[in-house]
């Protein structure tokens, strides 16, 4: 088999980054090592920014979304048994979106087989081959048997655990990581949200956040250690925490029920550098990871590979190595500005258990009223949460 682009991992950057090629006559073939019932059923992200919803509406993917999504001015941060209100649109003049990853991704492989593209799924042992050549290669097994894809480019979108960053040299590959010591517990309920935006609580007993799928489905977190089971956690547990944490306006109209999941998922911070090895391109959390407290693994892997087709379109339009050697240094421009966006607000918003003292409270209580008293702290939140533009470098 042949194709122009190999794109290795049928997650929102991969599926995205086929449909985004397509419109620029490039072919692609995309290696997903799950089934797609496990693609589609996993339970992530819920906000989208604004060049993340706009991105989806330029490839005739927004109608459901339109339809579906909740399109939100602004958040709440309650600290100190108060709320405070940023409105984006006035702060910034551009809202973002409330629409599940499982929505995104469903839509991404429905316009993905309507659009004839192809997606080879439970693919098992894939490896990029001659990666430093112009001719690299991907093999896979499907069904017990062997293939092999000969290709132009390889795009690794496979994820932190995928194999594509793997097989850049290790003293080609710098990585920054920060771990924090703790992690979020989450659970979805078929109940109506408790405020028609989100809510980020900062309170002694630990960081809380109420988020939202749709009228009837709910999704909160509470922080939670790092090794917590979930199993431990009955409903009724995480009811009492959730509303100990939240303002009391907030928790008395707090309608609870029981949950349809629950998970726990670890918080860090990671980037790998540079995003590119000759001919293999890494896109998404297979080149960076940051904890969810930003809303913003999702939208990167959407500015990754907005920036990955306009390198690739560069190439196959006229032959330039421009876009392509821009790639991982203009990618990484946006990408450490929401590490540092999601690792500020992760700092202001949570308890840190081993270090926490006294002068942390204060500086974090310092953050919020600062937040609270300044158009300007407010607009920069903004400005950030909604998402910075996809237009780099900046
Ligand atoms: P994904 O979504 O991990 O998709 C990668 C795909 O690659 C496949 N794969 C392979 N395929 C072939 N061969 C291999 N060797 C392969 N290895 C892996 C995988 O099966 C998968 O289908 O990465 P992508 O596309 O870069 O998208 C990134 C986003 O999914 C991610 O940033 C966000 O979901 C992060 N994230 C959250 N982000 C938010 O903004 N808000 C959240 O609330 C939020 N919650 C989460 C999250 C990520 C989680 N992970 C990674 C476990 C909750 C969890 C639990
Ligand atoms: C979610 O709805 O799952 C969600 C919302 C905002 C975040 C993280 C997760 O910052």
């Amino acid at each position: 088999m042949k194709t122009q682009v190999v794109i290795i991992g049928g997650g929102p950057a991969g599926s995205l980054l086929s449909l985004l090629l397509q419109q620029h006559g490039i072919a692609s073939v995309v290696l997903e090592r799950r089934t797609r019932q496990y693609v589609l059923s996993r339970i992530r992200a819920g906000v989208l920014e604004h060049g993340t919803a706009e991105t989806l509406r330029k490839l005739d993917l927004g109608a459901r979304m339109e339809r579906e999504g909740f399109v939100h001015d602004g958040v709440n941060l309650a600290f100190l048994g108060r709320r405070l209100h940023i409105d984006f649109t006035k702060a910034v003049g551009r809202p973002v979106t409330i629409y599940g990853q499982t929505e995104v991704q469903h839509d991404l492989y429905e316009a993905m087989d309507e659009r004839d593209l192809t997606i080879i799924d439970e693919a098992g042992d894939v490896v990029p081959h001659d990666i430093t050549s112009s001719s690299p290669r991907v093999t896979f097994t499907k069904d017990g048997e062997e293939h092999r894809i000969d290709c132009d480019w390889i795009a690794g979108c496979d994820g932190y655990h995928g194999v594509s960053r793997t097989v850049i040299p290790d003293d080609l590959l710098r990585t920054y990581e920060r771990t924090y010591p703790f992690g979020w517990l989450g659970i979805l309920s078929e109940t109506p949200p408790v405020n028609d935006e989100l809510i980020y609580a900062n309170h002694e007993r630990g960081f809380a956040l109420c988020s939202m799928r749709h009228e009837m489905l709910s999704r909160y977190y509470v922080q939670c250690p790092q090794d917590t089971d979930p199993d431990d956690w009955s409903d009724d547990r995480f009811w009492e925490e959730l509303a100990a944490r939240l303002p009391d306006d907030v928790s008395a109209d707090l309608v609870t029920g029981p949950s349809i999941e629950k998970s726990v998922t670890p918080l860090r911070s990671f980037v790998a550098e540079p995003m590119r090895h000759g001919r293999l391109l890494l896109a998404g959390d297979a080149a960076h990871i940051v904890p969810p407290t930003g809303a913003k693994g999702l939208n990167l892997a959407v500015s990754d590979v907005v920036y990955l087709t306009d390198a690739m379109a560069g190439y196959y339009a006229n032959g330039s190595m421009t876009g392509v050697d821009n790639y991982s240094e203009h990618a990484l421009l946006r990408v450490w500005k929401a590490v540092r966006f999601s690792w500020w607000m992760t700092t202001m918003m949570h308890r840190f258990p081993e270090t926490d003292d006294a002068f942390d409270r204060r500086i974090q209580q310092a953050e919020l009223t600062y937040l609270e008293s300044s158009p300007a702290a407010r607009m920069a939140f903004a400005e950030n949460y909604t998402g910075l533009p996809f237009n780099l470098p900046a």
